[in-house]
């Protein structure tokens, strides 16, 4: 994948003066306005742009947003709708299409020079094409042949586990649950998906802690809060509608505490835009109380000082500690106890980069607390040791008995709109054996017990040639994943390539010997089958269910729904197959049905699904119910890591998202609240480590890191711009950095590859 260093990275092309300067403006507000419009200039979807968000998020009517998994605003009537949600949904409402001709003018070689905005910007799929290897070109090929290649490539393999298939995170329940359960009865439990990149620690950490993957709790208990530490999230740009939730609980008086090496915007003030008269009147409303700017990883031990605050006070006063909560329902309390006993404050204070006073200061506010959540996302969960990290956030929180009781919990900050719904439909890699035995007893099938493969297994079984077939619903896993070249290779080495999609993107030019590309039907649009319009669930990041309704008319007539393509897959494959996958896709009561039976919590599925708001899947840690091994929830007594540079030239560098950006789909090159202009190849630098190397603001530079095997990367000619970041660390954007992320950079405790913390030396431009 040969690509030109560009200012615009992979965003549209520019060579339009770059600029950063501080932001001084109030998230969301109009600039957010602003820059929606033009997005939906752009998509030429003037009218239909602004209709569909009205729509979007609507109890009954409407579909959910395809943007983040926030949940929804229980009011239902207030238009809780933000600037980067209807940028998502524009995207996919474009009059632009992406039909046989587009592919008969271009050759692949030739598309591959495209950039990724380019690719996208295309527009929508509209037919289904295959690699033709001797033009070098995508041609149409029939809904009826492409299943019959992928049948025909699946039975030729050796054994079934020489297949993958991934998921991106906005899948819906009813197609999750068909995928996986073709996958198991075909025979394989290799299941990689965006999750494996995303929250997989939070989900393990948490599993381990308290006996559930998910958080605990809803919007109403972010309402009565008297502390939230929000810890590794840009909530102004990935997760805008939870704006609404800070300036309310700053309001009433509540403390917001954000935890980030950035000061990002959400830190600062607000004018949420369903706020009218705000927005009128400029109004803003402050969404944070204080700002802890954590050394990069040093969360664990900012938890752990606010455990030995308490445990400092508890020592007059027994009662700091819930000492009846603790007794009946945790285990492993004095271990934990003597291990922070013998952490030292000065460790504390150099491992986390905070001084002692605000340790101190921090952990008194979490003693005079009485309802504390702790929230988090990819800041935390992105780390080599983020699984005891955020075991760590549990004990602080089981302390205090912040768990199972109204306006205190975990609070983990989901990604893709359906991300956390996937993995409750079975779609894991390592799923509980009480799902596969579930699964066996309804469907009649047996599930295979080996755990399979999850991302960097996949890409590294791909690349050793052990997984021949490589089948993603959604996503772009090239872009996606770590060490681009690596991942590439490995999906070049396939046997077949399937990309189910809604637009072109990078994944699609990076395949195997045979290729499909298949086009599904988006969100927004209507889905009929035989027994009329269906929809299809969705679970928020706080575990409320509801159906999605798309009612806008297709963008081709050759469009699949991905229940339908899914389950002719299946057929195709395994035509002996019992389970009637016909009925499923005639009518998507029928999948709830069946999952209404395997999947605990889901007990009258269908009618649930009916009620105005969707329900809530049972939370057995909600209830102070700990499904651990011990039945109780279990204190951890992990070592503190040492989280600084390995060595004194080097940097931590931390990947993340721009403002206008969703993951790989980039919308332009600014960054709005971080005050960037027209450039994604950049780093930001501390302004003393600038210094010592002699680079100065805005000069160019190269990046080499240094990888976990001892391997070495390099990106040349990025602007370093200096930046509020403390010393010691840098940031940048992904995905263009991932090149620098060795396919062995994963963590051992999650598997997660190591996006947030990747070991840099920066020196001026050769
Ligand atoms: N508009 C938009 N919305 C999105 C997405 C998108 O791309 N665009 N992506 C969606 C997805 S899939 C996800 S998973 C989420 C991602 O949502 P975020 O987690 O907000 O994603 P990032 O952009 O990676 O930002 C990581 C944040 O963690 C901070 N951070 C980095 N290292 C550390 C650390 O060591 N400690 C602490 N405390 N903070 C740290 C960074 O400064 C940054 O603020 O957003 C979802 N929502
Ligand atoms: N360095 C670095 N790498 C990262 C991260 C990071 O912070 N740093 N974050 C990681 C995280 S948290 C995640 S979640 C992954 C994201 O990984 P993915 O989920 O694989 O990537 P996306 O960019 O969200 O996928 C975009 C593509 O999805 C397709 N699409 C859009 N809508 C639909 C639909 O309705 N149906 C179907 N079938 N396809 C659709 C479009 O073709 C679009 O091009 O990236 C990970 N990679
Ligand atoms: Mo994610």
């Amino acid at each position: 994948m040969s690509r030109r260093p560009r200012q615009g990275g992979y965003g549209p092309p520019t060579d339009r003066g770059w600029s950063q300067r501080p932001y001084h403006h109030p998230a969301a507000a109009w600039g957010a306005a602003m820059s929606v419009g033009k997005v939906i200039a752009r998509e030429r979807e003037p009218i239909a742009g602004p209709l569909a968000t009205l729509k979007m998020n609507h109890p009954i009517a409407g579909y959910d947003c395809p943007g983040c998994a926030w949940p929804d605003d229980q009011h239902g009537l207030r238009l809780d709708i933000c600037e980067n949600g209807m940028k998502h949904v524009t995207w996919e409402m474009t009059h632009k299409r992406v039909g046989p001709w587009f592919f008969a003018a271009h050759t692949v070689t030739e598309l591959a020079e495209w950039t990724d905005f380019e690719l996208e910007d295309a527009g929508r799929l509209t037919d289904p094409m295959v690699y033709d290897a001797d033009l070098d070109k995508y041609v149409p090929i029939s809904w009826d042949a492409a299943f019959a290649l992928i049948a025909e490539e699946l039975r030729a393999l050796p054994t079934p586990d020489a297949a993958t298939f991934y998921t991106s995170g906005r899948l819906s329940n009813e197609a999750s649950y068909l995928y996986q359960l073709f996958m198991r009865e075909f025979g394989t439990n290799n299941m990689p998906d965006c999750s494996n990149m995303c929250h997989e620690a939070s989900g393990r950490a948490l599993n381990a802690s308290i006996g559930t993957g998910k958080g605990t709790t809803d919007l109403s208990d972010w309402a009565e809060a008297d502390l939230l530490l929000l810890l590794g999230v840009n909530a102004a740009s990935n997760a805008p509608r939870m704006l609404t939730s800070l300036m309310e609980m700053v309001k009433h008086g509540a403390q917001v505490v954000h935890v980030n090496p950035l000061v990002e915007a959400a830190a600062t003030r607000t004018i949420v835009p369903h706020d009218f008269l705000d927005m009128a009147l400029l109004r803003s409303s402050p969404t944070g109380t204080w700002d802890l700017q954590v050394r990069p990883g040093g969360d664990m031990a900012m938890m752990r000082a606010i455990a030995k605050v308490v445990f400092e006070a508890a020592d007059t006063d027994p009662g700091v500690l819930d000492n009846e909560f603790i007794a009946a329902h945790t285990t492993g309390l004095e271990q934990y106890r003597a291990l922070v006993q013998a952490t030292s404050w000065a460790d504390l204070v150099e491992q986390s980069g905070l001084t002692e006073q605000q340790l101190r200061r921090l952990g008194a506010l979490y003693v005079q607390s009485d309802k504390t959540i702790i929230s988090w996302c990819l800041g935390v969960a992105q780390h080599e040791h983020a699984v005891d990290m955020i075991r760590e956030f549990a004990n602080v929180l089981l302390l205090r008995g912040n768990i199972g009781r109204p306006g205190a919990g975990p609070s983990p900050v989901r990604g893709h709109s359906n991300v956390q719904g996937n993995r409750t439909c079975g779609i894991d890699h390592h799923a509980p054996t009480g799902l596969l035995d579930a699964l066996d007893a309804h469907h009649g099938i047996t599930c295979p017990r080996t755990p399979g493969l999850d991302t960097v297994g996949s890409i590294a079984a791909m690349h050793r040639g052990d997984v021949q077939v490589f089948v993603s619903l959604g996503g772009n896993f090239v872009l996606a994943a770590p060490d681009t070249d690596f991942t590439a290779a490995a999906l070049a080495r396939c046997a077949l390539t399937v990309q189910v999609s809604t637009k072109l993107n990078r994944s699609h030019l990076v395949h195997g010997r045979k290729a499909l590309i298949l086009p599904c039907l988006g969100r927004t649009e209507r889905d009929i089958q035989r027994d009329g319009l269906q929809g299809q669930t969705v679970e928020d990041a706080m575990s409320m269910v509801h159906l999605s309704v798309g009612r806008k008319k297709p963008a081709s007539e050759n469009l699949r729904s991905e229940p339908e393509i899914i389950a002719r897959m299946a057929r195709a494959t395994l035509p002996h197959s019992r389970i009637p996958w016909e009925e499923y896709t005639a009518n998507y009561d029928r999948i709830r049905d069946d999952m209404a039976v395997v999947l605990p919590g889901f007990a009258d599925f269908n009618e649930l699904i009916r009620k105005p708001l969707g329900f809530r899947i049972p939370q057995p840690a909600r209830e102070r119910e700990f499904v651990t091994g011990s039945g109780k929830a279990e204190f951890s007594s992990a070592p503190l890591h040492d989280v600084r540079p390995p060595a004194a030239d080097m940097l931590v560098l931390q990947t993340m998202r721009s403002h206008d950006q969703w993951n790989t789909t980039i919308y332009a090159n600014n960054d709005r609240y971080r005050g960037v202009k027209n450039i994604r190849e950049l780093i930001f630098m501390n302004d003393a480590d600038m210094a010592e190397r002699g680079i100065p603001d805005g000069s160019l530079v190269d990046i080499v890191s240094t990888c976990k095997d001892g391997s070495q990367r390099e990106l040349r000619s990025y602007r370093a711009i200096a930046y509020n970041t403390p010393k010691g660390s840098a940031a940048g954007y992904m995905p263009e950095m991932n090149v620098l992320i060795g396919h062995a950079d994963y963590s051992a405790q999650s598997d997660q590859p190591l996006a947030k913390s990747i070991n840099i030396r920066v020196t001026p431009a050769r």
